[in-house]
């Protein structure tokens, strides 16, 4: 259902910002912040901090909240690198939001949203985000080899998202370059912290590891660093809080 809608969400923006326009935009030159190096040789925990108002499972999180004070918070409570949610239909997200983070944060970005043609990942860059989120269980293993290639080719970053192990095994490639485990199954909305742990050995050691949604309690961070996890997504614990950035704050601490 949701690759249906892409398609015509893909088509749309097409046909109102062709890829020549795209490629004008003020940051499609600008160098990327590197992905892997935000998360690794850091003092910082690792903490990827979202701005996601509604969700399919939760609803409606927070509509209130104003991106850029959010983002700046995020990043100055000590968060490494910022997700925004871009999708509008299911997530309440936009382009605008990522657009109106970049302006204010010199961290890398993640466009959250349903990546499966290029035009996506071109208007990714244009709009100021570093890094690339490619869904196992919406593409085939020739698309996340494809899409991914074309990514880093445009010097952004690559987050390979899994949640069992058979989407793990069948998608790995060089086109990638960090594997986050959703502890959230995407087509019954179940969370469960334990696959993350069951999967953390399995993912190879050239690729840093990082676990996905429904993590609310700053132990379970310690106990997913200790077997191997470097970043860590975070997204309704904070923004269902009337001040998601003051929350972040409170949790590294
Ligand atoms: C954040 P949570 O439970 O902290 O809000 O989860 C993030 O992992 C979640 O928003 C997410 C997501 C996605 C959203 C993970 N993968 C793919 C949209 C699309």
């Amino acid at each position: 259902k949701i690759v249906a809608r892409k398609r015509e969400e893909i088509l749309e923006n097409k046909a109102k910002t062709p890829i020549e326009l795209l490629e004008k935009s003020e940051f499609f030159d600008r160098e990327c912040y590197s992905f892997k190096e935000a998360l690794t040789n850091t003092e910082k925990i690792g903490l990827i901090a979202e701005f996601k108002r509604k969700s399919p499972s939760k609803g409606i999180l927070n509509a209130d909240a104003d991106v850029a004070e959010t983002t700046k918070g995020y990043v100055d409570a000590g968060a490494s690198v910022l997700s925004i949610l871009t999708d509008v239909d299911f997530f309440n997200g936009s382009n605008e939001n990522l657009i109106k983070a970049r302006r204010v944060n010199e961290v890398p970005i993640l466009r959250k949203d349903f990546i499966i043609d290029e035009y996506q990942i071109l208007e990714a860059k244009s709009i100021g985000a570093d890094v690339i989120l490619l869904i196992s269980a919406c593409l085939s293993p020739e698309e996340l080899k494809s899409l991914g290639a074309f990514a880093q080719s445009l010097g952004m970053s690559v987050l390979l998202e899994v949640h069992d192990k058979q989407e793990l095994l069948c998608s790995i490639s060089p086109y990638i370059d960090a594997i986050g485990v959703n502890n959230r199954n995407l087509a019954t909305f179940n969370v469960d912290i334990q696959t993350s742990f069951d999967l953390a050995d399995l993912i190879p050691d050239e690729f840093v590891k990082v676990s996905e949604s429904a993590l609310s309690n700053p132990q379970t961070i310690i106990d997913l660093k200790n077997v191997g996890y470097r970043g860590f997504l975070i997204g309704e614990t904070f923004m269902k809080t009337v001040n998601p950035a003051e929350t972040c704050k409170g949790f590294i601490e």
